[in-house]
């Protein structure tokens, strides 16, 4: 099964506001900033607002609507939410994004009666759990039950019979199939090629030639063949942020307090994963894109931002002591990841409370978004970076597994 929900930040809006139940309402922001649509309700879809287009654009077709900012944290929790009733219906389940995430229910289904029941019961639990509509697309693979799913929006389920793949995709528009970007779309127009049933007949050579190795999967893809398995994802090994500056700099202050938000971010990500770290590494970046990262093991494994601060600061005081070039990019990270150990008596009272600070602080955040607590430090940031409720939008996520 491919399940997505329909019209994802705007409907847990709706959910929480009923006065927006039924009406053109757009999340992205207020139409007189910049910015574009983020989430368009169905609504609003009829006046030809969607995604990616210009706030003052969506305005202009449609003044009514109501345009919300958004926070982002509400959207984080549904998400959770939506993913922990999928896993109840089968443990083979890969989050794609918030809203998506493809569920291989193999021998699970008879328990339900029919896979279609089995889709039926996963749409009513989230409607009635979370408020919020989800569509899902049944078929043998991944790319076929997403295009179904897709397709069969709002509010939709629709099966494709195994078998039956390539009659299903023959006339559907090759913009349908995922990975077809508009430059595939105008080099396959040259080619006289418009729906995913011409396509799935064109010579594998031809595709080959313009497209290189993805020409293959097009083929495949076309053809309703898809062997990519559905993965739960692995454990992360390590949690790491960072960011390159607007400008290269030299401001210890600046430094400080970005590497303080960037290490609540990853404090904040390890906690949530139940995680202790026992490594901590610094990474920069100077003037002339020489990179370095310098690494600290710690004598006793933590979770708590003060920590991971505390050691990237004494870090990135001893690279700044040899006085290089300005900075160009700073991150931090944590790794050997471990289970947090049972408190030894003789661990001493402030890491307790730090500890208890740091569970406060995500509630907190967890509920009113991240920037709704901050620390002194980091609110030098404010004035440099833009901030959303999600926090401040600088940091870019990196996961490794
Ligand atoms: P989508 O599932 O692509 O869109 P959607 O859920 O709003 O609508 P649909 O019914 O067509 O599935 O994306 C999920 C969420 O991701 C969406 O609600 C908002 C966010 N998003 C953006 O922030 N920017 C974007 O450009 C897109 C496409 C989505
Ligand atoms: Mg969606």
């Amino acid at each position: 099964m491919h399940i997505d929900l329909d019209a994802f930040f705007v409907s847990v809006e709706q959910a929480l506001n009923p006065e927006l139940r039924g009406k053109p309402v757009v999340v992205g922001g207020k139409p007189d900033r910049r910015g574009v649509v983020a989430s368009a309700s169905y609504e609003a879809r009829r006046f030809g607002l969607h995604a990616g287009m210009p706030l003052a654009t969506a305005y202009r077709l449609c003044p009514q609507a109501i345009f919300i900012v958004g926070s982002f944290h509400k959207y984080r929790d549904a998400s959770q939410r939506f993913m922990t009733i999928l896993a109840d219906f089968s443990p083979y389940l890969e989050p794609v994004s918030l809203d998506e995430a493809y569920l291989d229910v193999t021998g699970f289904e008879s328990i339900h009666g029919s896979i279609h029941q089995m889709a039926a019961a996963i749409k009513q639990r989230i409607k009635r759990e979370l408020g919020l509509c989800a569509s899902i697309g049944i078929a043998s693979c991944k790319v076929v039950a997403k295009i179904a799913s897709e397709l069969s929006k709002p509010d939709g389920l629709l099966e494709v019979a195994a078998g039956d793949e390539r009659s299903f995709l023959a006339p559907l528009p090759i913009a349908k199939l995922p990975g077809i970007g508009r430059k595939t779309e105008r080099v396959l127009a040259g080619l006289g090629i418009s729906t995913i049933g011409k396509l799935s007949i064109t010579p594998l050579d031809v595709l080959r030639s313009h497209f290189g190795a993805s020409g293959e999967v097009l083929h495949r893809f076309a053809n309703g063949i898809d062997d990519r398995k559905v993965e739960p994802p692995a454990a992360a090994k390590s949690i790491s942020r960072e960011t390159t500056f607007g400008k290269d700099t030299r401001d210890r202050s600046l430094l400080k307090a970005t590497l303080r938000y960037l290490g609540e971010r990853v404090g904040s990500e390890l906690r949530q994963r139940g995680k202790q770290a026992r490594r901590i590494t610094l990474k920069l970046r100077y003037a002339d894109f020489t990179t370095i990262t310098r690494s600290h093991t710690l004598s006793q494994a933590s979770d708590t931002d003060q920590t991971i601060f505390d050691t990237g600061t004494s870090l990135l005081k001893k690279e700044l002591a040899q006085g290089k070039q300005p900075i160009r990019l700073i991150g931090i990270g944590v790794s050997n990841l471990v289970e947090p150990g049972r408190q030894l008596d003789m661990i001493d009272k402030s890491a307790q409370r730090q500890e208890q600070l740091n569970r406060a602080i995500d509630r907190i955040r967890n509920k009113y978004g991240f920037t709704a607590i901050q620390t002194g430090r980091t609110l030098l940031l404010k004035d440099i970076f833009p901030e959303t409720d999600e926090g401040y939008t600088l940091h870019t996520p990196s996961l490794s597994r």
